[in-house]
């Protein structure tokens, strides 16, 4: 099983993440993660602590020569802000004659009032910097970890931003996709190709301007937008999760994970909430087969889930999960994030000392952080869909893996 903490506060010193489980003789270099870590900090929207920061992560234990040894990968980011924060978030005793002051004003929408009255703090800053969405830094550099893994059995973990604000893609979303499987996969690939050269990470230009717009209007009037964004996953065999128990589910276990991204309220697989307004006849994906000998792959096709399952579908409006366990076609998910919650317009709240209402004061923040968030829903995505190949296919090195795993596609391929 694979599992991982983090732990770092927004101004503090660094951001750190243990990953253990990841199997023995991956190759791994601290290139693979910055290339991730330097994905989520791109975006139009964000405020100047994107300016300040250049995430970078040092690898300090479980790689050993460009591989890892099958013990726990330690990966710490250095904040670069720490510098100017270094009173503030002493770890040491308090010094008397520094200033620092608390807060007390606690913002609405953030964890900050639900946080000091559950840690017993005077201080809201000891639950905002940890509460920040600083934190996903360090689970961008997890999931980094898990994709390279996954990019080894052929999987691959793709996002697009679809909404910011009322502006939504004119594009098809990947949930309405229907066609052949290698049709659908190229289609994905593309509005990939799309959304990594949109600053907003939205793979219609004509929307991404639209949505550059909204995000500007909002700045200008101090306030903030959220939006929906979709996560792709391709090259999942059938039988990933399970239906056995709650706890084994695959879409459960994805739902928890984008829902714990800070400021994420929703999730959906497939066709959604739209479900609850068809017939079952409208929603359910029927079932085709194809005969082996229509099947032209190539030799590395071969090697991962085939690229022309023998059995398949024609819709995906499961989102490629049927009873907790994937079901061979894309895992198609939509998350939606709120607005975020730090405003330069003054929203009402109470003092936490003098009991006192007042409006919160203007803090640096960023607009809109939607496309930031698309990368970091691929990454704890890419830690649910390695951690179930795990669960499967077990073995401690690459190589046990991939023979196991060849071993499950052969029987598949015959039954
Ligand atoms: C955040 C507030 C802002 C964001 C931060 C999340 O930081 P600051 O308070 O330093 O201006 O920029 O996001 C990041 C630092 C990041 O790396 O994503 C918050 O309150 O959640």
């Amino acid at each position: 099983m694979l599992r991982y903490l983090t732990a770092g506060e927004s101004h503090g010193k660094c951001l750190t993440s243990i990953l253990e489980g990841a199997p023995a003789n991956l190759t791994l270099s601290e290139e693979d993660i910055n290339k991730e870590l330097g994905r989520r900090q791109i975006g139009y929207g964000r405020g100047g602590r994107m300016v300040i920061e250049k995430d970078e992560v040092k690898i300090t234990s479980g790689v050993r020569f460009g591989r890892t040894l099958g013990s726990p990968i330690t990966m710490v980011i250095h904040n670069r802000d720490w510098e100017n924060w270094k009173e503030v978030m002493e770890t040491g005793v308090r010094c008397q004659v520094s200033g620092v002051e608390d807060i007390t004003r606690p913002r609405p929408g953030h964890a900050d009032l639900a946080g000091v009255l559950k840690y017993d703090h005077n201080d809201i800053r000891n639950v905002l910097e940890r509460s920040s969405a600083r934190e996903t830094a360090a689970r961008v550099a997890v999931g980094a970890v898990c994709k390279r893994f996954l990019g080894e059995l052929g999987v691959e973990i793709m996002s697009w931003v679809i909404g910011i604000g009322e502006v939504r893609s004119q594009k098809p979303e990947a949930r309405s996709q229907k066609g052949n499987p290698s049709s659908v996969i190229r289609h994905l690939s593309s509005l990939f190709e799309m959304a990594e050269v949109s600053d907003v990470r939205c793979p219609d230009k004509e929307t991404g301007k639209k949505m550059k717009r909204a995000i500007d209007k909002a700045k200008k009037n101090g306030n903030s937008l959220g939006g929906v964004f979709e996560v792709a996953v391709t090259g999942v065999p059938p039988g990933l999760g399970s239906h056995v128990q709650w706890d084994k589910k695959l879409d459960g276990n994805l739902a928890r994970a984008l829902i714990s991204i800070q400021a994420i309220k929703g999730v959906e697989f497939g066709m959604g909430f739209e479900v609850a307004d068809r017939f079952g006849s409208e929603v359910h994906d029927e079932i085709f087969y194809r005969s082996q000998k229509s099947e032209v792959r190539s030799q590395k096709e071969n090697l991962f889930w085939p690229i022309e399952p023998r059995f398949y579908r024609k819709t995906n409006n499961a989102g490629g999960i049927e009873g907790g366990m994937s079901n061979g076609e894309p895992i198609i998910l939509q998350a939606a994030m709120k607005p975020i919650p730090t405003l330069y317009r003054p929203l009402r709240s109470v003092d936490i000392e003098s009991k006192k209402p007042f409006n919160a004061s203007v803090e640096r923040s960023d607009i809109c952080a939607v496309p930031a968030a698309s990368v970091i829903g691929e990454s704890v995505v890419a830690f649910e869909i390695a951690n179930v190949f795990i669960e499967k296919f077990g073995g401690d090195s690459i190589d046990e893996i991939r023979r196991n795993y060849n071993g499950y596609l052969e029987y598949l391929r015959r039954f």
